[in-house]
This record gives C-alpha cells, sequence and structure tokens, in this order.
C-alpha cells in the first residue's frame, strides 16, 4: 500500500518535462537578455564534439538525407535548425531521465522530509558538471564568464530544488490520503495527486510560454553586420545594410559572351544565401575592438594585431573565391562564391620574425576549432590570405568575424573562421576534422553539376533545330576547369560552352544546347581540370576526402505542343 503510492518513475519522467520545458524557457530569456549561456546549445555542442567522428558523419548524413528528402530547404541553414530542434530534445530527454531517476532513488531510500535538500544538491552538481561542459564549448555568451558560471549552478540547483519539492508534495497526497482513508475509507489521493499534476502543468506550460515568448520578442536574430569596427577605405565604408555589394557589372567577367542556361545558380552568391558549415549551434560573437590577433610559439617575440593595424598596415588583397564543404555531397548545395578581401599571408609572416625550425602555423579559432597550414604552402602561394571582408563588407558573424584564413585549392575544413591564435610550430599536426577521421589533406577534387536542364526556355534557331538549354558548374579548388563535357542517354560525350569564370580560383558555368527530343532521358556531366585531368569518375560519398562521381539527371520531356498549350 505504501509502496503504490509513492510517486512512480512515469510520474518522475513526466515532472522532468514539466521543469524543464520552463528552465529551457528561462535559460533562453537569462541567454536574450543577458547573454548567459543558453544551456540546451551547450550540452549538444558538447555531446557533439565527444562523440566519435563516425557517429557525427552518420547523423549528419541522415539529417542531410532528410532535408534533401522531404525538401525542408537550403541545404545548411535547415541543417542548423535540425540541429536546435535536436539541442532541445536533447535537453528534455535529460530533464525527464534525471526526473525518473530523482524519483526511482527517492522512493527506494524512502525519504521525503529532506527531498528539497537532496534535489538541490542533486541539482547543484549537475550544474557544476554544466560549468565544465560550458568551459569547454561555449563561445556564444556574451555575459561575464564567471557570472555565467554562477548562473548556471544557481539555475540548475533551483531546477533540481523543484524536482525535490514536487516529489515531496506528490508524496504528502499519498499520506494525507492514508489518514482519511483510515478515517473515512476514501482513495482521494490519486485524484489530487492529478489535479496536482494538472496544476504544476499548467504553472510550467504558463513559465515556458511566457520565457519563450519574452526571448523571441527580444530575439533579433538578423544576422546583424558587425559595424563597431571602421573599415580603412578610401572610398568610404560601406553600408552594412546594402545586401550584396558586387552588382553584376562590376563582376570582373562582366563582358563574358556565354550566358548562362535559364535556372543555372548565379555565379556570385548573395552573401546571404552563402552556405555556412561550423562546429557549434550558434557560432562565436566577438567584439572588433577588442579582438586582437595573436601570434606565438617559434617567433621571436609574441605579437599581438589588431583589426585596425591588420587593415591599415597591409595592402588589402581582392579575390573572387569558391569555397566548399568537404562534406558537400554529389551536386550538393555546400559551395559558393563570392570576393574575399584580406592581407596576403606570405606579407604577414615577413613581419613576424618566425625562427627557422618553424614549418607550420597552428591556426586556432574562438570557437576551438584548429588547424595547421604549412609555411612552404603560405610562402609559396600568394593567394594564400587572411580575409576580414566577403563582399566588400567586414565578415558577417556566421562567417567568422574579425578575420579567416583563405588557403586555395582546399576544402572548408582547413580554413579557419573566427581566429584568435596563431602559433609557429616545429612540426604538422591533425587538425579538428582530422583529428574526427576526416582527410588529412583535404585536397578539392574536381567536380561537375548539372543545375538545369531548361526544357521551358527552348531555344530555336534560323534553321528550325529546337534547343534545350542544359547548365551548371564545374570546380576544380584552384586547378581551374578546361574543359566540360555532357552526355545524353547512351550518347557521346559533347563538349559544353565555358564561361569566363570569376578569377581561376571560383567555379566555372558551363552551357551546353541540346536538340531537343520529348521523352524521358538522362544527362550526365563531367569536367577536366585546368591540367587536362578528367574528374574522378567513381561513385564515392564524402567521408573521408569528399565525394566524388558523375552528376546525372533524369529528365521526362514533354512533346512540345502539349507544352505549348
Ligand atoms: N573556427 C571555425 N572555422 C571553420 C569551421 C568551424 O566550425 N569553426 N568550419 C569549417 C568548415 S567545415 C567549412 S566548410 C567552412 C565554412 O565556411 P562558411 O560557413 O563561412 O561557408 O569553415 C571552416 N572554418
Ligand atoms: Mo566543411
Amino acid at each position: 500500500m505504501e509502496l503504490s503510492k509513492k510517486p512512480s518513475i512515469i510520474i518522475g519522467a513526466l515532472v522532468g518535462a514539466l521543469i524543464t520545458a520552463p528552465f529551457i524557457a528561462l535559460s533562453f530569456l537569462a541567454d536574450q537578455l543577458a547573454g548567459l549561456p543558453f544551456f540546451p546549445f551547450d550540452l549538444f555542442d558538447w555531446v557533439g564534439r565527444n562523440t566519435p567522428g563516425e557517429i557525427i558523419t552518420k547523423v549528419i548524413d541522415t539529417m542531410v538525407t532528410a532535408i534533401e528528402t522531404f525538401k525542408l530547404g537550403e541545404t545548411s541553414s535547415a541543417a542548423k535548425t535540425a540541429e536546435q530542434l535536436m539541442a532541445l530534445g536533447m535537453m528534455m530527454s535529460f530533464g525527464i531521465v534525471v526526473g525518473a531517476i530523482f524519483f526511482g532513488v527517492l522512493n527506494r531510500i524512502n525519504t521525503k522530509q529532506r527531498s528539497n535538500l537532496i534535489g538541490g544538491i542533486v541539482g547543484a552538481l549537475i550544474g557544476i558538471a554544466f560549468v565544465f561542459i560550458f568551459n569547454e564549448v561555449n563561445n556564444t555568451a556574451s555575459a561575464d564568464e564567471g557570472l555565467s558560471q554562477v548562473w548556471i549552478v544557481l539555475a540548475f540547483t533551483v531546477w533540481g530544488v523543484a524536482f525535490g519539492w514536487i516529489y515531496s508534495d506528490l508524496s504528502d497526497f499519498a499520506e494525507k490520503s492514508d489518514e482519511k482513508e483510515k478515517a473515512d475509507g476514501n482513495t482521494s489521493y490519486q485524484l489530487d495527486r492529478r489535479r496536482f499534476l494538472v496544476n504544476v502543468g499548467g504553472a510550467t506550460a504558463t513559465l515556458t510560454v511566457l520565457g519563450a515568448g519574452l526571448s523571441l520578442l527580444l530575439n533579433n536574430d538578423a544576422d546583424p553586420v558587425e559595424t563597431a569596427v571602421i573599415v580603412p577605405d578610401p572610398e568610404g565604408t560601406p553600408d552594412p545594410n546594402a545586401g550584396s555589394q558586387t552588382v553584376q557589372n562590376d563582376l570582373p567577367n562582366a563582358g563574358a559572351s556565354l550566358e548562362p542556361a535559364p535556372g543555372t545558380r548565379p555565379e556570385y552568391t548573395p552573401l546571404e544565401n552563402h552556405y555556412r558549415i561550423d562546429i557549434s549551434t550558434r557560432p562565436p560573437v566577438i567584439d572588433g575592438e577588442e579582438w586582437r590577433l595573436n601570434i606565438a610559439g617559434l617567433v621571436a617575440a609574441p605579437l599581438a594585431m589588431s583589426l585596425t593595424q591588420l587593415m591599415s598596415d597591409y595592402e588589402p588583397v581582392d579575390q573572387f573565391v569558391t569555397i566548399s564543404c568537404i562534406s558537400n555531397r554529389l551536386a550538393g548545395s555546400l559551395i559558393s562564391t563570392t570576393r574575399w578581401t584580406g592581407v596576403q599571408f606570405n606579407q604577414l609572416i615577413e613581419d613576424w620574425d618566425l625562427s627557422p625550425d618553424a614549418t607550420h602555423l597552428r591556426i586556432s579559432s574562438a570557437d576551438n576549432f584548429d588547424e595547421y597550414v604549412s609555411l612552404d604552402l603560405i610562402r609559396n602561394d600568394d593567394r594564400v590570405l587572411l580575409a576580414y571582408m566577403w563582399d566588400g563588407q567586414p565578415l558577417r558573424e556566421r562567417h567568422g568575424f574579425p578575420v579567416r584564413v583563405y588557403i586555395p585549392d582546399h576544402y572548408g575544413m582547413k580554413q579557419p573562421k573566427w581566429i584568435t591564435n596563431i602559433e609557429a610550430v616545429e612540426s604538422w599536426d591533425e587538425g579538428y576534422w582530422v583529428r574526427r577521421g576526416w582527410s588529412r589533406d583535404a585536397i578539392v577534387n574536381t567536380t561537375s553539376v548539372i543545375d538545369t536542364v531548361a526544357a521551358d526556355s527552348i531555344v530555336a534557331q534560323d534553321d528550325g533545330a529546337l534547343l534545350v538549354p542544359i547548365g551548371g558548374i564545374a570546380y576544380a579548388g584552384a586547378k581551374q576547369i578546361s574543359k566540360v563535357e555532357v552526355q545524353v542517354d547512351e550518347g557521346d560525350w559533347q563538349e559544353a560552352e565555358l564561361r569566363e569564370p570569376l578569377s581561376e580560383l571560383t567555379w566555372r558555368v558551363w552551357r551546353y544546347d541540346w536538340a531537343f527530343e520529348a521523352g524521358d532521358h538522362s544527362f550526365r556531366v563531367r569536367a577536366y581540370d585546368g591540367a587536362g585531368e578528367l574528374q574522378s569518375l567513381e561513385s564515392r560519398g564524402t567521408r573521408p576526402d569528399g565525394a566524388t562521381g558523375v552528376h546525372e539527371l533524369e529528365q521526362d520531356l514533354q512533346p512540345l505542343e502539349s507544352t505549348e498549350s
């Protein structure tokens, strides 16, 4: 009798959910109001970083497949949203499990008098564990670090006390009803308990909605462009609200004669559509005026450079660049092109007084990302940049403000954003993704993609022939593209036309006008790099060295009569 009236672990799980929902909402509110850490994201990022690379890759792969299958929108932003939802789910599950265990253990040790105290202690201990998690992963909390830590312990303690408090109230009903039962033979505790839980549910739901609602009101997630820094630009500081700075006529290939086939992706990616990949649920936020680039290790004396120094002491270099993520699947969307501005890296290092023993630089970031780059590579390639602008504007927060590196011919994983430290070292070592099983070199594989078979833009020739414009992009890192070929069904490979690229570091738009034929057809594309080397035809996934293979598209073309009517 006694035992059955104790709140079960199922009720514990329910209470866990009831308490954790407003807890998350209040954490969000504190985050929006005071820049305090948002627990679910920290937990999620921490779990992510401590999970073996294989598993992470599986999870990301499943996510990307789901996003592509259900057409959930542009892959990298949909993936971020999915991550954030998973983070909330993970925190809720954590609360549910803690609730179940807490109730189970308290039932076992048969105590309710001290359940508040025990709850508080458990909460505080979990809070302390979270401080470690916070220290390891958090890079978004703008509040003082000590304050954040106090907040974490305090919030979790209150969360724990809530478990204890609800537990003891639920047990009270059991006892009171026991007495009542003896007095008048009535079993009312279940009813009381239900009513109590409904009340708790109502209160926590109200708190959750209030907290989340207030936070959303305050939240202004428009990826504010950092404007605190004055860009020393003789032609005036770019207007951060102007959107894409570079208009079609300014592009270096404005005179190119080849028109892209209708439906080809923009050759110059609008900044807001540039893909984005990083290891944190939210990117680090850096104050551009306080930021310093710290240079240490095998140098005569450590240095600290400010952003203004970087921008004014060195001639800015402009480059049109395509970068791709190594996790970009064949024909995937994790590849984009914009204009990068920065300092030529080999000029920078001339001023650093590097020891002759130094062979590599370890570049590390505010989010604890790190990568190694060889000094030989930097010295021999004038195109390696320490970049501080994209599209003529200070780097956006999510894209690495204030400074990121550009290394031609390498996938994005080799190119840290939010750089804070550079250490000259005497040997190469594994960087962030390499330690998780990805490519050591991460050299871009030549790839080509069909963006469009523009059956609704058929071009009639003078001789009456009807041509379907087919088009897309081909990319070979810094190796350039010399030729693109298209195959329709089992026909011969036909040479496509190539548009002048924006630079030797960008993808190249191609087009092939194909003589219209109604019916179901397959279209394939392949590219040759600047040295005449054919891309790999082998169909291979992204891990560990990047995807390869021939992109193929099936399309059923209606007879012309029916498309015209
Ligand atoms: N500090 C830091 N730098 C980083 C990353 C990161 O998570 N943290 N991600 C890398 C990866 S995997 C890629 S593909 C590119 C993506 O740059 P973007 O998000 O600006 O397009 O940044 C690279 N640099
Ligand atoms: Mo990447």
